[in-house]
């Protein structure tokens, strides 16, 4: 009780912020703790701040910066600036709930608590898990460190997206090479969306002629999800992209601009590409803190139950996001749609009722095909088409392509952030009224 007041106190007399940093509190006990301040965890304390109370949550995020990673892709093209994507970590916490700005290093569910890299216990009633995944770029020989020459740049992380951009301009003639890596990916779209806006790009400042463009994916499609797949083989064949399928990245040697790809399906056989422009999509896997622990599932991903996003054997334990083992694909799209059933789930199991709302594994890609379009894939855990629309968004879309630029953004800062965007499912529905 003391220390609540003194935590309290604190709050009051702070003049610099409404959030305290982990040092000055001596509570350390939370009815809901969430893990990861990205996407998820902000929306998802958010949520948990209306439905129990500012005072009753916390999260734990050792980053000074949030970013909004979609917008990534038109910051690699030059569409958007770096500095547009991030806005502080204090100024998206919901007001009133306590940032712990520590990294988590272990969790403990047999015991309730968590153990963050300054050596803190934090134990909870109910955790929700939203630690995202982890880059990969170590795993291809030759990076990080081939990042520091250019020509070369991934739109993956916030140190290396303006590099994209650089290399793109600085494009004179050879090969502009893209990869797809050989594990799981977030927004399975993004690696192919810069394909086609350096292509759009090349065209627009009269050196596309000079310019041979490769996508090379360790996939055996190009999407995979049919209908968008059909259109985006159009696009490859009408633009003249060269797609090689199950072509893996495994070394650069920037110093000498040279790719290396190994075949998936022919162990051993390398393929040696020299590049004028290289974007790299690194091999992504789970969350160090989630890997090998009693949450993890067999691979690494935290183990929910596809349906309620309840943890598989600790009831008072949920995720969301890319961290989970939900199987579709890892988007904030589908955060979204998930923060909405997580939110009745956990409202369902304080009050000892049955979790009742279902997700369907919603998840969407806006794929940038050029500066002013986008084929808007909406899809489930089936990789059925789940459109918003009621036209076919599987054409070149103009208004699809301001929605991704300009609506956006918004909706992330000021809808999904502060737990009030749950998804287009309600609106399809409406859309769609009368068109069955
Ligand atoms: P994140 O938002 O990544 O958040 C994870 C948080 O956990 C981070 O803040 C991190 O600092 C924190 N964290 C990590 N480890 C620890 C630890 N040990 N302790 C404490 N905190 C920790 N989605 C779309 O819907 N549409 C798109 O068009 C789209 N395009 C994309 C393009 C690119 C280039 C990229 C990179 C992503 C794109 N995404 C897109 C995907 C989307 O950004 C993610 O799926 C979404 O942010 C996932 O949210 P999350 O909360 O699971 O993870
Ligand atoms: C979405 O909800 C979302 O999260 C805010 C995205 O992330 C940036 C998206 O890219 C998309 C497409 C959606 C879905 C929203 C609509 C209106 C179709």
């Amino acid at each position: 009780m003391c220390s609540v007041l003194f935590h309290t106190l604190f709050l009051s007399i702070s003049v610099s912020s409404l959030h305290t940093s982990s040092s000055v509190s001596a509570k350390q006990h939370y009815k809901m703790l969430v893990l990861g301040g990205g996407s998820g965890g902000i929306a998802m304390s958010a949520r948990m701040k209306r439905m129990m109370g500012a005072e009753n949550v916390a999260v734990v995020e050792p980053s000074e910066m949030h970013y909004y990673q979609p917008i990534w892709t038109l910051v690699g093209a030059g569409a958007k600036t770096a500095a547009s994507s991030g806005r502080s970590t204090a100024s998206v916490m919901p007001s009133g709930v306590k940032w712990v700005k520590s990294k988590v290093e272990e969790i403990n569910p047999d015991t309730n608590t968590v153990r963050t890299d300054d050596g803190t216990e934090i134990s909870y009633e109910y955790l929700i898990v939203a630690l995202g995944l982890q880059l990969h770029y170590e795993r291809i020989k030759g990076l990080p460190d081939g990042f520091e020459h250019p020509k070369i740049g991934s739109n993956y992380s916030i140190q290396t997206v303006e590099k994209t951009w650089n290399a793109l301009q600085n494009f004179k003639g050879g090969n502009a090479v893209f990869s797809f890596p050989n594990t799981p990916v977030k927004c399975a779209g993004a690696p192919q969306k810069i394909m086609y806006l350096s292509d759009s790009y090349l065209r627009k400042t009269g050196k596309r002629s000079k310019a041979k463009i490769i996508y090379n994916t360790s996939l055996p499609v190009l999407f995979g999800v049919k209908k968008y797949a059909d259109s985006l083989w159009e696009i490859v064949k009408q633009r003249d992209l060269q797609v090689n399928l199950r072509q893996n990245l495994i070394e650069v040697r920037a110093d000498k601009q040279e790719a290396v790809f190994e075949n998936l399906d022919k162990p051993g056989e390398t393929t040696v590409i020299e590049y004028e422009m290289l974007h790299v999509t690194p091999p992504m896997g789970p969350s160090l803190a989630i890997k090998g622990g009693p949450l993890a599932d067999e691979v690494g991903w935290l183990d929910v139950d596809r349906d309620t996003l309840q943890h598989k054997r600790y009831p008072n334990v949920f995720g969301i996001g890319d961290c989970t083992n939900l199987p579709t694909v890892r988007t904030a799209a589908a955060v979204a749609a998930q923060s909405a059933i997580l939110n009745r789930t956990i409202s369902k199991t304080l009050k000892k009722e049955k979790p009742d709302k279902k997700y369907d594994g919603y998840t969407s890609c806006p794929l940038v095909t050029s500066y002013n379009t986008v084929i808007l894939a909406e899809f489930d855990y089936n990789l059925q088409p789940l459109e918003t629309f009621p036209i076919n968004q599987a054409k070149e879309r103009r208004l699809m392509y301001h929605m991704k630029a300009d609506l956006m953004p918004h909706l992330y800062w000021h809808g999904l952030l502060r737990g009030l965007w749950g998804g287009p499912g309600p609106y399809r529905k409406l859309l769609h009224l009368g068109m069955k």
